[in-house]
């Protein structure tokens, strides 16, 4: 039978940690299995979670923090919709002593102190691997290839990285132009919407759309195919995220090639929360691992894939 400390230690170490979580919207595939996962693990690591979703508007994510400070939770746990206009709520969660974990985006505060723990991707690389099959690809190195970009949501860390890391590639190969570069916010229509403004401009002109996620290029897929050209043949399409809207795409040959962005994030934050509210110092940055996928590779992953 345990003596008395060690079972009041037993219950001080298995109170639930309460995690309010500011979920940025549900813009796109990849957020949907990204507050899967978020969900799944909380049941699992028996955190008392509390999801609030700011369907994309900054100022009602930064009304939902302030409320899980005044309800005085554990842990805060965000997705940033842009990178800035924290430094006052998370000032406050600050003196409130209310650790602060980053999940998926980055922000620019003015003290850095603000934030705990950041749990994502390295953007910048992932743009880095987009250009990088471009240039693979390309025919040769002095017939120009006409680029369109579709951009993520303004001011978004994941659309201003991925956007560098394109360009860190393509601008060492002067024959890669882009074109024009259009916000779709993530979504899969606003991405049609851009791609149509695109083909009315360029039309055949264009030769490859990059598009900072896969919901985009599938908008991008639909607008091409209205327009009476062959995605993946016509004009070449490229993504990031790797759900399954581009395995499905890959398999079919509309599209052709993806970067994996993980969203599968949840048992990293859950983890992190618990060790927080134990007092357990945790990494200022924890880094996924991520691969690509060409139209092969697609049809044998898609079948060991769950989003
Ligand atoms: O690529 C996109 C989602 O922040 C990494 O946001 C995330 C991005 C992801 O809408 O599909």
């Amino acid at each position: 039978y345990h003596n008395r400390n060690d079972l009041t230690s037993h219950i001080e170490n298995d109170e639930k940690v309460t995690l309010g979580f500011a979920q940025v919207g549900n813009e796109s595939a990849w957020r949907s299995a990204n507050t899967e996962s978020i969900i799944k693990a909380a049941e699992q690591e028996n955190v008392d979670l509390q999801l609030i979703n700011a369907n994309n508007n900054q100022e009602k994510q930064i009304a939902i923090i302030r409320d899980f400070i005044k309800q005085g939770v554990d842990v805060i746990a965000f997705s940033p919709m842009v990178e800035n206009g924290w430094d006052e709520v998370l000032q406050e969660a600050k003196d409130a002593g209310i650790p602060v974990i980053l999940c998926d985006r980055e922000i620019k505060v003015q003290d850095d102190s603000l934030w705990t723990s950041f749990i994502g991707s390295d953007f910048v690389e992932e743009g880095r691997r987009a250009a990088q099959w471009v240039v693979d690809h390309k025919e040769s190195n002095t017939e120009t290839v006409n680029i369109i970009e579709l951009e993520g949501t303004k001011s978004s860390a994941p659309a201003t990285d991925r956007k560098q890391g394109f360009k860190e590639v393509s601008e060492h190969h002067p024959n890669l132009h882009i074109i024009d570069s259009l916000s779709g916010d993530f979504t899969l229509g606003k991405g049609k919407e851009m791609m149509e403004k695109a083909l009315q401009q360029f039309g055949s002109e264009i030769d490859i759309v990059y598009s900072h996620n896969d919901d985009m290029a599938i908008g991008a897929i639909e607008a091409i195919e209205e327009y009476g050209l062959q995605p993946g043949f016509d004009i070449k399409i490229i993504s990031i995220d790797a759900t399954n809207k581009a395995f499905k795409a890959l398999s079919a040959g509309k599209l052709n090639f993806t970067v994996e962005c993980n969203p599968l994030l949840g048992p990293q934050i859950m983890q992190a929360a618990k060790e927080l509210k134990n007092g357990t110092e945790i990494p200022m940055k924890i880094i996924t691992s991520e691969e690509t996928f060409t139209q092969e590779e697609a049809k044998k992953e898609i079948k060991k894939r769950n989003y």
